[in-house]
């Protein structure tokens, strides 16, 4: 079921760091082309890092791990978004499949890839229980003995409950140079986080022992660079339309990214492709270490 790319088959039987990279925020994160940008840039900055990029996707009834630029083209918006439950269809069917966060993490933990990174992760939606949408990246990060990078979660979530969850879940945050969770676009305002790491090798030291405990999945909260601090309106607005509009469940995020990267005029597109490349980088030197 799952295709290995071969440097990256070497790199995970040496020991070497891997970082696996998603392909929903490709298909579905950015405007068409934009994406698949995003994407090679990540790459490249996990290499920067000193580590081996993995590209998951599902293409032709195979988990490809290590999309080929070719293949991460066929990546645009009619790609399923596939989260953990949706793998197999998508497997039998024959559908381009775009892994989410945990669509991905479910693919570390057959393959043994211990690294990732990610814009923002995936949580409680404003609103709980009405409706009860909580994004399965939670459960899997949970399950799964792997380090992933983000920018916090995804400020139009409930950022604080989504905080809540995640140490009921047992996962620990690790500011990177910061007390706060970082809330995607903005460096500023977010709960505190369980621990500040200030280097690499201190992410990685406290991901082995987390691991040696028996413990699952832990995250690194970067701050963006630049930090967008007044969206909020803009999410509020994106909501509603949404609302407005029936746009339920996984579409939510997707047409709720779009609208802002439109009526930002383009600031939070910027933004979000920075911290995208920014995160893969900080990945690939925590893997690396
Ligand atoms: N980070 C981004 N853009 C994205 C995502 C993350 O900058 O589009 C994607 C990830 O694939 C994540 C998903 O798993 O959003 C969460 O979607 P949902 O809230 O529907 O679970
Ligand atoms: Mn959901």
């Amino acid at each position: 079921m799952i295709r290995i790319a071969p440097d990256i088959r070497d790199a995970l039987a040496a020991g070497r760091g891997v970082v696996a990279l998603e392909t929903t925020l490709v298909a579905h994160g950015f405007p068409p082309g934009e994406g698949v940008r995003v994407g090679l840039e990540s790459e490249a900055a996990v290499r920067a890092g000193g580590a081996i990029p993995a590209t998951i996707g599902i293409l032709d009834g195979e988990i490809v791990v290590g999309l080929t630029e070719d293949e991460l083209g066929r990546f645009d918006v009619s790609a399923r978004k596939l989260g953990p439950r949706d793998l197999a269809a998508c497997l039998v069917q024959g559908a381009v499949g775009a892994t989410t966060v945990g669509g991905t993490l479910a693919v570390c933990r057959a393959t043994g890839i211990q690294f990732m990174a990610t814009g923002g992760l995936g949580g409680v939606h404003r609103g709980w229980p009405t409706p009860p949408d909580v994004s399965a990246d939670l459960d899997v990060i949970a399950q799964t003995h792997a380090l992933i990078v983000s920018s916090g979660v995804k400020s139009l979530l409930d950022v604080p409950a989504t905080s809540e969850l995640l140490e009921t879940l047992g996962i620990p945050v690790l500011g990177w140079r910061t007390d706060t969770m970082p809330l995607f676009y903005s460096a500023n305002g977010g709960p505190k986080v369980s621990a500040r790491v200030e280097t690499a090798a201190e992410a990685a030291a406290i991901a082995k022992s987390h691991w040696q405990l028996g413990g699952g999945g832990v995250v690194v909260g970067r701050p963006p660079d630049e930090s967008l601090d007044d969206v909020e309106p803009l999410i509020q607005e994106a909501l509603a339309k949404a609302d407005g509009d029936g746009i339920h469940g996984q579409a939510v995020t997707p047409y709720v990214l779009s609208y802002l990267h439109r009526e930002s005029g383009g600031r939070t597109l910027a933004a979000n492709r920075e911290l995208i490349v920014g995160n893969a980088r900080l990945a690939g030197e925590i893997a690396a270490a």
